[in-house]
């Protein structure tokens, strides 16, 4: 290899105050490991010295304790985009030590390169390998990484050694034209190859490669719990009725699937239906779940931005890579989340929220209307564009002093005009046709808990009329109740009729 090989300290060193970052990746899964690490102790010590040190971070989506933990924990993070969800990274955002810009997945790449946010002046790239003419086998995830290496002005490769280069041909590498000259993206089906298996950079610009050796280090599938396997096979139930309507074709659609013990418990049903045929995802995360379906032939192609997989699952891959090759293949999340392809293909869309209300609106991102939870990441590409739209989440939380179906979200990530069904372990509120009262109808009967129901049922007496009969004075009465009391149960509407 002609280039320098440095250690993750000597990169680091080269990293100055102020300078913006953009790595490779998508979650942990194909995150660089070493660099960011030793930035964060570099910054510790700056700041013991009375100097400031911070950059701004921009990434695929989450990262890792490495990245997101590690910087956070020494505040060297100014602006940061586009998703976490990292709790030492939450706490710096919801005190605004770090200014969080939570953006759709989809758009960050094309903003940057319109010249919408700062420039990125380095870009890090985890690596299986890297020849000398620039020519980069990714790893696990790609995340926004061909667009930041394109505009970074120095780049530098984490070659992992975990990595095999036989993951060679897995990626599909390609970057859209910008307005006015935009195409097409030419993907008719999920499988469909319209890129490059490498990233190719410009090598003048590679200032160095660190070693590294570790999996990504994503926790393993945990058994769902009885909430989670109840949403899971409400969920599958609903499909199985569009599927027996017609109103999913018998060779079934590409579905898109959010991370988590809800989206685990949803895979794992589908899995065990006998009435659904083998299907196809077009997701921006393969997890665990989804490599068992590949192993029983239920799930036989997956177009991802990332293999978000466990430990264990990342080795068993790697060691029977040739029956995964043409099974899986990873694109830039500008590809993965585009709303062009989603449409066109009739992806099915399967998210998840904090809370609903009971006009079908959803809130996935702030806990009680003011702390950041993670962020929106990848929902709303897919929930916009999707042929049906699902959000599922528990009727109740934190022991049901929460109710996650309130009268008004306290934070708007989607729209009632995007959101087609909701499901929660109670049942499924179909909203397709619905005018706002018979939505909330539909949600506070087939998806509150019981113990929420006439509750919910009173606030909608409140209202006065009108397309969405809220009563504006008690729209947050639940929030509030649970900030002064600790419970929503005691909200006490007679209050607000007087
Ligand atoms: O708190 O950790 O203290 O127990 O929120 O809730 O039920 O464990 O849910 O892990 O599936 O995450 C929406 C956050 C759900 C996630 C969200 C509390 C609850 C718990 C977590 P504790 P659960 P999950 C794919 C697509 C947006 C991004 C997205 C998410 C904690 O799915 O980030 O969809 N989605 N991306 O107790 C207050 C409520 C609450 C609440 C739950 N109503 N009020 N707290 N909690 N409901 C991925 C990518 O894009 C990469």
């Amino acid at each position: 290899m002609a280039f320098q090989t440095l250690t993750p300290q000597e990169a680091a060193e080269m990293i100055p105050n102020g300078a913006t970052v953009g790595t490779s990746g998508f979650t942990a899964s194909g995150t660089p490991k070493v660099i960011l690490e030793q930035l964060a102790a570099r910054a510790e010590k700056e700041h013991e010295a009375g100097r400031p040190f911070k950059i701004n971070l921009f990434t695929g989506a989450s990262t890792t304790k490495h990245v997101d933990g590690a910087l956070a924990n020494a505040n060297a993070l100014n602006m940061r985009a586009p998703y976490q969800n990292t709790p030492d990274l939450r706490l710096r955002i919801n005190s605004h030590d770090a200014h969080y810009f939570d953006r759709h997945l989809s758009e960050l790449a094309q903003e940057m390169r319109y010249g919408f946010y700062p420039k990125i002046d380095f870009a890090i790239i985890e690596a299986a390998d890297v020849t000398d003419d620039g020519e980069i086998i990714l790893g696990t995830g790609v995340g926004n990484i061909a667009s930041f290496a394109r505009m970074a002005d120095k780049i530098f490769v984490e070659v992992n050694a975990k990595l095999p280069k036989s993951l060679l041909g897995m990626h599909d590498i390609v970057l859209p034209d910008d307005p006015p000259y935009r195409r097409e993206i030419p993907i008719f089906s999920p499988s469909d190859r319209i890129g490059s298996p490498v990233l190719k950079v410009d090598p003048r610009k590679i200032v160095g490669v660190v070693h590294s050796h570790e999996y990504d280090g994503v926790k393993p599938f945990t058994e769902p719990d009885a909430v989670s396997a109840k949403i899971g096979s409400n969920v599958v139930n609903f499909l199985l009725g569009e599927l027996r309507a017609g109103r999913i074709p018998a060779s079934f659609l590409p579905l898109q699937s959010g991370v988590g013990n809800v989206a685990n418990a949803v895979l794992y049903d589908l899995g065990e239906s006998t009435e659904i045929p083998p299907f196809q995802m077009y997701t921006e995360v393969t997890q665990d779940s989804v490599i068992e379906l590949m192993k029983k032939g239920k799930c036989t192609f997956s177009s991802t931005c990332s293999m978000t997989i466990s430990d264990q699952v990342e080795e068993e891959i790697f060691k029977n890579i040739d029956f995964f090759h043409d099974k899986i293949l990873m694109r830039p999340a500008e590809i993965s989340n585009n709303p062009e392809v989603i449409r066109r293909l009739g992806v099915i869309a399967m998210n998840t929220a904090l809370e609903a209300d009971i006009f079908g609106n959803i809130n996935s991102t702030h806990v009680l209307g003011t702390k950041m939870m993670n962020g929106i990441g990848g929902s709303g590409d897919f929930t916009r564009n999707g042929y049906i739209s699902i959000f599922s989440c528990p009727s109740v939380t934190k022991g049901g002093a929460i109710s996650n179906i309130v009268p008004m979200v306290a934070h708007t990530d989607h729209t009632e005009h995007s959101v087609d069904v909701i499901i929660t372990d109670q049942g499924v509120a179909d909203l397709r046709g619905k005018d706002p009262v018979e939505r909330a109808k539909a949600i506070i009967e087939n998806c509150a808990n019981p113990i929420y129901r006439e509750l919910l049922w009173d606030y909608l007496k409140l209202g006065k009329g009108g397309q969405t009969p809220h009563a504006l004075q008690a729209a947050f009465a639940f929030h509030v109740a649970f900030n002064e009391t600790g419970s929503m149960q005691n909200v006490d509407f007679a209050a607000f009729s007087k």
